[in-house]
């Protein structure tokens, strides 16, 4: 490995240029994975770059990643984003967390006490779609939730997001210290309404004056988030270090775009992040429909289809002329209609905007990555256009095949037998009602029953089941490249 002097290091990769002792841990935020190290944690770092901002992050992992917050405590809690475009990379190292827990590492106590301390004002969260236990098809806390149960029965020892919030703000309130507002980040329809759904009811069950207390005082903005970070991988760890000359285990790989529109509704003040480039709006839920149906509904057609189809990534899926166009009516013929957008929205340029994005060959985005917890993102990402569709009696062919394509991958096997990982919360069971029927189309009423994921008005349509079982039933006999190009 070549070894660059600080010198050298400075010229290729830009380096906070604050002093990070000035920075409190005014955030603390539930979720280190791969996207919030390249968004929030770099739109924070630019703030503090480009102004005098004092806010600081603690991060922490609820699940998993305790590797990564030794990690991250063994260099100080820097890391490195790379922001890859098709011909160039800028290497940031990211100042803005100061410091790092894990309930297994820490105790739950500790990381609970954390967000009860006084200068916290934030708690956001990138959780996963599922880390809200809410019902995917209504949005509403989903009480049969085993962690809901488990945090019930142990309040003081959560496991669930929702557990820890509400205890924290629970000692705020008997210690008559102000609350903090909870912002999600995650890929959610109205992700702050869903947030604030969840833990007023989960409080709710447990006390009731609390949960008025938080309805009362605590605020719940919406966020559209965007920029494409796939999980990291050997490879890109390896080029990280090649561009740093040091090796940085929490080194992140992403898109140079990025946006952020947020709701700005906050109770104990917020970061500029609009000097990043963030907006702060009234109204989010327009932009947050506008990308989950755009960005993550054409995503997630590509990556059932991309990957039944064999290609790995979504950059493959885009070399293939049918792919590409089938992307692209997805978003201009099945989602943009069904959007209702501030006048002056480019809906088109946006459209192509994505396509270039997806088209991007450095970015080794894989189409199994992004197929997974598909029941918790379906829903969110193709229901609304469908109803859309339903109302107009406007053509859906593009949303059935997206929605068949994801009935194609559960049942666990692709096209030439192989066995697929498949990865959701709901696995057990989407993996029974398939091996109840094999690759047979009358699989297709049975999942769209399913109503978690499905509400009766979409799952028990006619309309519905028929346009699925049609494009089911292609991929059955076509394969999935032939029923895409044929789109
Ligand atoms: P990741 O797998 O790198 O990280 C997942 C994080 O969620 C981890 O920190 C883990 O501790 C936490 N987590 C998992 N299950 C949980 C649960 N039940 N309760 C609490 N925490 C839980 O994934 P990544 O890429 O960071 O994505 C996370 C979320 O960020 C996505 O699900 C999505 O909603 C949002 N997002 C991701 C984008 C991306 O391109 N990666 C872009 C825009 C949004
Ligand atoms: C993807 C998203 O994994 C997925 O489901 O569709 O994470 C996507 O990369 C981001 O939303 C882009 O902002």
């Amino acid at each position: 490995m070549k070894n660059i002097s600080n010198t050298e290091l400075n010229a290729i990769v830009s380096t906070p240029n604050y002093d990070r002792r000035n920075l409190k841990s005014r955030i603390v935020h539930l979720g280190f994975g791969a996207f919030h190290r390249a968004h929030q944690g770099l739109f924070t770092d630019e703030i503090a770059r480009k102004s005098d901002s004092d806010w600081g992050i603690c991060e922490v992992n609820l699940f998993g990643g305790e590797a990564l917050i030794k990690d991250l405590r063994n260099q100080d809690h820097l890391y490195t984003v790379a922001e890859k475009g098709a011909d160039a990379t800028d290497v940031k190292v990211i100042g803005s967390v100061t410091e790092s827990l894990h309930p297994i590492l820490d105790g739950v106590e500790t990381v609970i006490e954390k967000m009860a301390e006084p200068q916290v004002a934030i708690v956001s969260m990138t959780i996963t779609e599922k880390g809200y236990c809410a019902d995917p098809a209504t949005g509403l806390l989903d009480k049969n939730n085993p962690l809901v149960i488990a945090d019930l029965e142990h309040p003081t020892r959560p496991k669930s997001a929702l557990g820890y919030i509400v205890q924290a703000l629970k000692l705020r309130r008997q210690r008559n210290i102000a609350p903090f507002t909870v912002m999600s980040c995650d890929n959610v329809q109205e992700n702050g309404h869903v947030a604030k759904a969840a833990i007023l009811e989960f409080a709710q069950l447990l006390d009731s004056e609390l949960a008025a207390w938080i309805e009362q005082h605590v605020t719940f903005p919406c966020t559209m988030v965007d920029r494409i970070v796939p999980a990291a991988t050997e490879e890109t760890l390896t080029e990280i270090t090649t561009l740093l000359g040091v090796q940085d285990p929490c080194g992140i790989a992403c898109e140079p775009f990025r946006q952020w529109v947020i709701e700005d509704n906050f109770v104990a003040g917020r970061p500029n992040w609009n000097i990043a480039g963030a907006e702060f709006v009234s109204d989010v839920v327009p932009y947050e429909e506008m990308k989950l149906r755009m960005l993550n509904g054409s995503h997630s057609f590509l990556a059932y289809l991309g990957y039944l189809g064999g290609y790995a990534h979504i950059s493959d899926t885009m070399t293939d002329q049918g792919y590409r166009k089938a992307a692209l009516d997805m978003m201009m013929l099945a989602q943009a209609p069904s959007l209702t957008m501030p006048e002056g929205t480019d809906l088109e340029g946006y459209a192509n905007l994505l396509i270039e994005r997806f088209t991007n060959p450095s970015l080794k985005h894989q189409t199994w990555q992004i197929a997974m917890d598909g029941s918790q993102k379906i829903p969110q990402r193709m229901g609304g256009s469908l109803r859309f569709h339903l109302e107009q009696g406007s053509n859906f062919k593009w949303l059935a095949t997206g929605i068949a394509g994801w009935m194609r991958y559960v049942a666990g096997v692709d096209e030439k037998g192989n066995d697929i990982d498949l990865r959701d919360p709901m696995a057990a069971k989407l993996s029974d009602i398939c091996d109840t029927h094999g690759l047979n189309a009358s699989v297709v009423p049975a999942l769209l029953s399913v109503e978690a994921i499905f509400a009766a008005d979409i799952g028990k349509n006619p309309l519905v089941i028929d346009a699925v079982t049609h494009a089911y039933q292609s991929l059955i006999d076509n394969g999935a490249r032939a029923t895409v190009s044929a789109l």
